[in-house]
């Protein structure tokens, strides 16, 4: 098998924050323990197939500008599959992230019937599992991209068209099964298409009791084959339809307690996807891990002028910073991941600029890692917050929390004590200093 990425012929090794080598990494030593763990079981690299292999650098104004060879519509579908996962996998290796994902669609191509579709998808499958076997490689989740084709242009689930919905519940059927037998820590399903564009041809009730169905079904057949990776909702607004169902965590928490999927079904976070929905990326995290449904994340960035998905690899440790620190209050991942969903630049077309984007933002996640773990291990920021809180561990406190009292009896205490508590201080810029100070100190 040919070598692809020939200009870096030798894995990507950790020389330390002194080298100056660009293809080293300057922060990210996977053996490196930090509050118990090692880099590498603390962050949980993925690298997606979807843009890195399956994408040739397209957008809606201009021809494909990457050496993707197998992206060559001449070539012939199967064996370009195979092309590509040869590839993927030098990729993978060389990089040394232990996992991957995929769609259905990046690894196998549709076939003209739903059938071959499937024969080509479990003939890569057992490609994958060899290769998997041969490299020490992990899936993190699987997906199935029912959001592409025509057929689904008036959503999978959400679909006005029983026969629709069938054809999304199948191939979720056969891409579950596919996940299950490479092993996959999760299965994600991304809303892709389930919103609408206008309410004048939408009865959004029907729309959401479908959808309730299927993640239903996705839950039922997950346990009917014993799969024990995590189903996994991936939020986001507005796109590609103007109101996506899957706006937010919070929205998402809301419409899992509705169908009875709270306990079954967590969330994969995008960082861009928090920032399109107007939240921080802390935000997202924290709203999760507070309602327990905190899975794994998408890890980019987006643009602070651009209004849509821009998937840049992930560069800013303050951004990042914030957000590891909530997963690791939240205990860190369990079977997630930080994936990098993100894509190059259309310019970046030398084979090696993979590489050089992955090197930057896997050293940009072990910074934000080392931050935030002293941050934790310090526990200044810890005892601000149970401080600033302290009252609610007080009698009248713990009172009002357990139902004791009610608004007139407050009314009577307030009237017969005089009850006027003075303001105090929010101490933001102090606290933001403090976590400047960190990330001063730290790295
Ligand atoms: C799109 C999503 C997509 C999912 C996988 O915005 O981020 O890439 O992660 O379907
Ligand atoms: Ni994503
Ligand atoms: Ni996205």
């Amino acid at each position: 098998m040919a070598e692809f990425f020939t200009t870096v012929p030798k894995p990507i090794t950790y020389e330390g924050p002194e080298s100056d080598n660009p293809l080293a990494f300057r922060w990210y030593d996977k053996d490196r323990v930090v509050l118990g763990k090692t880099m590498e079981e603390q962050l949980r690299f993925g690298i997606c197939y979807w843009h890195s292999f399956a994408w040739n650098g397209a957008d809606i104004f201009g021809a494909g500008t990457f050496d993707r060879p197998w992206l060559d519509p001449a070539a012939d579908p199967m064996g370009a599959a195979h092309q590509k996962m040869d590839a993927a996998f030098e990729f993978f290796q060389k990089i040394g992230a232990p996992f991957f994902s995929f769609h259905d669609r990046d690894i196998a191509p549709e076939g003209d019937t739903f059938a071959e579709s499937c024969a080509r998808l479990d003939t890569m499958v057992d490609y994958a599992e060899q290769k998997m076997a041969e490299t020490d490689m992990k899936l993190l989740w699987g997906t199935a991209q029912a959001f592409f084709q025509a057929r689904f242009a008036a959503g999978a689930a959400t679909n006005p068209n029983p026969n629709v919905f069938a054809h999304a519940a199948a191939q979720v059927k056969h891409c579950l099964d596919a996940t299950h037998r490479l092993g996959g820590a999760n299965y994600v399903l991304w809303g892709g298409r389930e919103g609408y564009e206008t309410l004048l041809n939408t009865d959004m009730a029907r729309e959401l009791d479908q959808l309730g169905r299927f993640l239903n079904m996705v839950v039922q057949y997950k346990h009917d084959i014993g799969f024990e990776g995590a189903i996994l909702i991936e939020p986001k607004p507005q796109e590609p339809t103007k109101h996506q169902y899957d706006y937010d965590s919070a929205t998402v928490y809301g419409f899992l307690q509705n169908y009875g999927l709270e306990n079954d079904i967590k969330v994969n976070i995008e960082v861009n996807h928090a920032t399109l929905a107007g939240h921080d990326f802390d935000h997202e995290i924290k709203q999760a891990v507070t309602n327990g449904i905190f899975g794994s994340v998408d890890a980019n960035r987006g643009d602070d002028r651009l209004g849509w998905d821009t998937d840049q690899f992930p560069n800013s440790v303050e951004q990042m910073s914030l957000g590891v620190y909530q997963i690791l209050l939240g205990g860190g991942f369990d079977t997630g991941g930080f994936m990098f969903d993100t894509k190059l630049r259309r310019q970046s077309l030398a084979r090696d600029d993979l590489f050089y984007a992955h090197v930057g933002a896997m050293d940009t996640m072990a910074r934000s890692l080392l931050v935030a773990a002293a941050l934790i291990e310090d526990g200044e920021l810890a005892s601000i917050v149970s401080d600033r809180y302290a009252g609610w561990a007080t009698d009248q406190g713990q009172r009002i929390l357990a139902g004791e009292v009610g608004l007139a009896d407050l009314h009577a205490d307030v009237l017969a004590n005089n009850i006027d508590p003075a303001p105090v201080s929010g101490r933001q810029e102090m606290i933001e200093n403090l976590v400047n100070r960190t990330i001063e100190r730290v790295i």
